[in-house]
C-alpha cells in the first residue's frame, strides 16, 4: 500500500490546506457562476467572508433542484472547449444531472480511484475485472481510469454477461472485483451454479460499492467468494467513485478525501450543521475540481464523521457505511427504516439468502410493509413447520426493529429478480 502526503498529513496542516483550496474556490465560482453569484448575494455572503473553516455555514446549499435548474452544463466554470467528459445520472425521477471533467480533473479522479484501490489493498500486480457499468454513469469509466493510473491490468467488461463475466475471470485470473455488492451476489451464485467454486480462483479483494450494503451482506460476500470485501462510496455531484474508502487494516469506515471534499454532516429536518459524531446528512463541498465545482452539495445520504485515530495511519476522517438515502427512507407507521436495517436482520438468520424485496403499501390510513426473501433450497423444500419458524423469526426480528409486525413471504429460491447493477429493493405502492 502505497500512502500519498496529503493522507497522513497532521490534520491542523490538512484544515490550512482546505481553507486556502476552500477560499479560491468560493472566490472562483462567485466570479465564474452567475447562478451562485446570485445565491450567494441572496444569503448577504461575499467571498472574503470566508476567513476560518467553519465560515462554511454561511455559504449556500447546492441541492439536485439546484442541478436541474442550470441542466444541462450551467453550472460549469469553464468553456465547453475545455470540458472533455460528460457524465450523467440515470434520471429516473425528473431531468437527469450532468456532471463535466475537465483533464486535469480526470487526472484528479484518477488519482482519487488510484488511491482508494491501494487503500483497499490493491497494487500494480493485480488484474482488476470491472463490473461497474461502462457508459454515463460513474463507475465504469472511474475506476477504470484508476485502475490503469495504479497500474494494474483492468478487463473493462462492465456489467452483465454474468456467464461470461465468470469464464472471463477464471481465464483470466482477475484477482479483484469491482462492481455493486449486489451485482457481485449474482456473480457468486451463478458461479456456484455453474460448478466454479470460488475457493480455486485467485480473487482476493472485491471493491463494492454505489449502493447501501449491509455488515451482514458484507460477511456473506466473504465467505462465498473467498476474498475481503472493501465499500467504496461517491456520486457522481461530486466526482463519482473515489470521495470515501475503507483501508484494507480495518475494514471500519471509510476515510474521507478530505484535502479535495470537504465534509459536513447536517440535521435532516434543520440543517443545520452538526459537531463531528452526530448522525445527519452528508453535505460536500469540492475542493479542487474545476469544471463542475459544487458547493454544500447536499447527497440526503445519512452517515456521521468519526475523528478516531485509524491503525493503518490515515489521518482523514472516517464515516461509517452509509445506512441509506433521505428519500429511500421508509416511514413505516411513523417510524423511519431503511432498506439496509432490514438487510442486516434478514442476513443474520440462518437459512435466509440475500434476495429480498420490501413492498410498502397503505390500507386506509395504514401503511403496510412486505418483505419478500428467498430462503435457501432445503429449507424451502422441507417441512411447513420449519417455514413457519422462520417466517415467525423474521417477523420477531423486524418488530424489535421498527416495532410494528410485517408480512413476510417466503418465496422460491432464484425468484427475486437479480441485479447487475444497483439493485431494486423496494417497491412502494403508495407513491405509484
Ligand atoms: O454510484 C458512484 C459510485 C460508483 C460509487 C461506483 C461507488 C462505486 P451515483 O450514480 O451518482 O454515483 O450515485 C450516488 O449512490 O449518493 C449514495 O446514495 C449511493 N452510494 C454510492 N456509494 C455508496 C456506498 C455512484 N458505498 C449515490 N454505500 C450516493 C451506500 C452508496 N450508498
Amino acid at each position: 500500500m502505497i500512502l500519498n502526503d496529503h493522507e497522513t498529513m497532521p490534520r491542523e496542516e490538512l484544515r490550512a490546506l482546505q481553507l486556502e483550496r476552500l477560499q479560491k474556490l468560493v472566490a472562483r465560482v462567485y466570479d465564474k457562476v452567475p447562478y451562485y453569484r446570485g445565491k450567494m448575494d441572496e444569503a448577504g455572503v461575499k467571498p472574503e467572508d470566508i476567513r476560518v473553516l467553519e465560515d462554511i455555514r454561511h455559504l449556500p446549499f447546492t441541492t439536485k433542484e439546484d442541478l436541474r435548474q442550470n441542466y444541462p452544463f450551467g453550472l460549469f466554470t469553464v468553456p465547453m472547449d475545455d470540458i472533455v467528459r460528460l457524465h450523467a445520472s440515470s434520471g429516473t425521477t425528473g431531468k437527469p444531472t450532468v456532471v463535466g471533467y475537465t483533464k486535469e480533473d480526470i487526472k484528479l479522479w484518477a488519482g482519487l480511484m488510484a488511491r482508494s484501490l491501494s487503500a483497499a489493498g490493491v497494487t500494480s500486480k493485480d488484474i482488476i475485472q470491472n463490473a461497474y457499468g461502462y457508459g454515463l454513469f460513474t463507475g465504469g469509466l472511474g475506476a477504470h481510469y484508476g485502475a490503469e493510473e495504479l497500474g494494474a491490468t483492468v478487463i473493462p467488461i462492465s456489467g452483465g454477461q454474468t456467464k461470461r463475466q465468470i469464464t472471463i475471470m477464471r481465464d483470466f485470473g482477475s484477482t479483484v472485483l469491482l462492481s455493486t455488492p449486489s451485482y457481485a451476489m449474482n456473480l457468486a451464485e451463478v458461479m456456484i451454479e455453474s460448478g466454479v467454486d470460488p475457493a480455486a480462483l485467485p480473487l482476493r479483494v472485491g471493491v463494492f460499492g454505489a449502493e447501501p450494503w449491509s455488515e451482514g451482506m458484507r460477511h456473506d460476500l466473504e465467505k462465498r467468494l473467498r476474498i475481503k470485501a472493501i465499500d467504496i462510496y461517491g456520486l457522481s455531484e461530486i466526482i463519482g467513485p473515489g470521495v470515501a474508502v475503507e483501508c484494507i487494516e480495518e475494514q471500519n469506515g471509510l476515510h474521507i478525501f478530505e484535502d479535495h471534499f470537504l465534509p459536513e454532516i447536517v440535521d435532516q429536518n434543520t440543517f443545520e450543521p452538526l459537531p463531528i459524531g452526530e448522525t445527519g446528512e452528508l453535505v460536500f463541498t469540492t475542493l479542487t475540481k474545476t469544471a463542475f465545482p459544487v458547493i454544500r452539495y447536499r447527497t440526503k445520504d445519512i452517515s456521521r464523521l468519526n475523528a478516531t485515530p485509524c491503525s493503518c495511519g490515515r489521518t482523514m476522517l472516517r464515516m461509517p457505511k452509509v445506512s441509506g438515502r433521505t428519500d429511500d427512507m421508509l416511514i413505516i407507521r411513523g417510524v423511519n427504516v431503511f432498506p439496509s436495517q432490514i438487510e442486516q436482520v434478514l442476513m443474520s438468520i440462518e437459512g435466509v439468502e440475500p434476495h429480498y424485496l420490501i413492498i410498502v403499501d397503505r390500507q386506509g390510513a395504514m401503511d403496510t410493509m412486505e418483505v419478500q426473501v428467498e430462503v435457501s433450497e432445503n429449507i424451502f423444500s422441507d417441512e411447513i413447520k420449519d417455514m413457519v419458524s422462520i417466517t415467525k423469526h423474521i417477523q420477531a426480528d423486524i418488530k424489535d426493529l421498527i416495532g410494528s409486525t410485517c408480512k413476510i413471504t417466503l418465496v422460491e429460491p432464484k425468484t427475486i429478480k437479480r441485479s447487475e447493477g444497483k439493485a431494486q429493493r423496494v417497491i412502494d405502492k403508495r407513491k405509484i
